[in-house]
């Protein structure tokens, strides 16, 4: 049973941000804590979004990660390929203000930019318990806050040019790493096919934790594909693209043999390298089974019914 019926969730019982921000409060009193600078650190300040509880469906029952976990255990290339380098880095990087989207392409029948305000405004914020598996063999327990994709993307009005979304992230080669140093090409693009793109799984995100997003997470909006592999889940996302044909990707341009495009979390096809039929959910002792689609195979396996995904991967 991975969906409850009764959204439930007590923040009483999971590391709730305010305990450990209170908690690092006292921390930071200690000296001996301050001099050594262990403190772990997610980012402080960020601004208190108003939003409603997401539907049933959006909301697993797994314990939520602690804060720790979730801002303090990343990736994000263009602030260090480090785990603990994006929460020391890109804390530091002031996000362009205003934040601009721009939405284009050959399936979009009214292109715009969009400021992040009125992206705020297009649908109501919901908090989603979304679990996250990393393509590395980690996962946490997020409670995103944002809204389904489709809702933006519908403002730009698709027409049946619309077969693939590409996605581009925001990148400043004098704030961020260089491709060279990071081992990627930047700027990170990504792409989902338009039924993906379409499916209300997929959300648009500017907040964790009842707050907007820390640097780390994909300030100031970022994409979330709960059923695929981290790397899908674009972080301060700059460009949409709506597009004819499949858009290259960022790890699939770095090595096609180990990242395909579709990258749908499946226990049973393993990375080249590693397993994947188990991971490790950050804060547990004992590794956990890997779920196919990572538990959301009752909402998205039907896009999939006619695909062999050993090959597409
Ligand atoms: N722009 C950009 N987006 C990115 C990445 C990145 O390096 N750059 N890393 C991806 C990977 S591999 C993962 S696992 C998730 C991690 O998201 P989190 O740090 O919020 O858990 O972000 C994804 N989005
Ligand atoms: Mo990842």
């Amino acid at each position: 049973m991975i969906i409850r019926k009764q959204p439930d969730l007590r923040y009483s019982d999971v590391s709730p941000k305010e305990v450990y921000l209170n908690r690092r409060r006292f921390l930071a009193a200690s000296a001996s804590a301050v001099a050594a600078g262990a403190l772990a650190r997610p980012a402080l300040a960020n601004t208190k979004l108003d939003f409603v509880k997401g539907q049933p469906q959006f909301i697993a029952t797994d314990k939520v990660s602690d804060v720790r976990a979730i801002e303090g255990y990343n990736n994000f290339y263009e602030f260090g390929t480090g785990k603990d380098e994006p929460s020391r880095y890109a804390p530091r990087w002031k996000v362009p203000s205003p934040w601009q989207v721009r939405i284009d392409g050959p399936g979009a029948g009214k292109p715009q930019t969009i400021d992040l305000d009125a992206i705020m405004k297009v649908a109501p914020l919901e908090e989603r318990i979304y679990r996250m598996r990393c393509v590395e063999a980690w996962s946490v327990v997020v409670p995103w806050i944002g809204y389904s994709l489709s809702n933006l993307i519908k403002r730009a009005e698709p027409n049946s040019k619309f077969k693939y979304v590409a996605f581009q992230s925001y990148y400043d080669s004098k704030a961020m790493l260089s491709p060279r140093e990071a081992g990627i090409a930047f700027p990170y693009v990504e792409g989902l096919r338009q039924d993906e793109a379409m499916h209300p799984l997929t959300l648009l995100t500017v907040g964790v934790f009842g707050e907007t997003l820390p640097n780390q997470n994909g300030a100031p909006l970022r994409i979330v594909v709960p059923w695929k592999y981290g790397f899908k889940s674009i972080k301060s996302l700059a460009k949409i693209s709506l597009v004819e044909n499949m858009p290259p990707t960022t790890w699939n341009i770095a090595n096609a043999r180990e990242y395909g495009f579709y990258s749908n979390v499946n226990p049973e096809v393993d990375h080249p390298r590693w397993s994947q039929a188990t991971e490790e959910r950050l804060g547990e002792l004992s590794r956990r089974k890997t779920l196919k689609f990572n538990g959301y195979g009752d909402q998205v396996a039907s896009m999939y019914a006619f695909m062999d995904l050993r090959k597409n991967y």
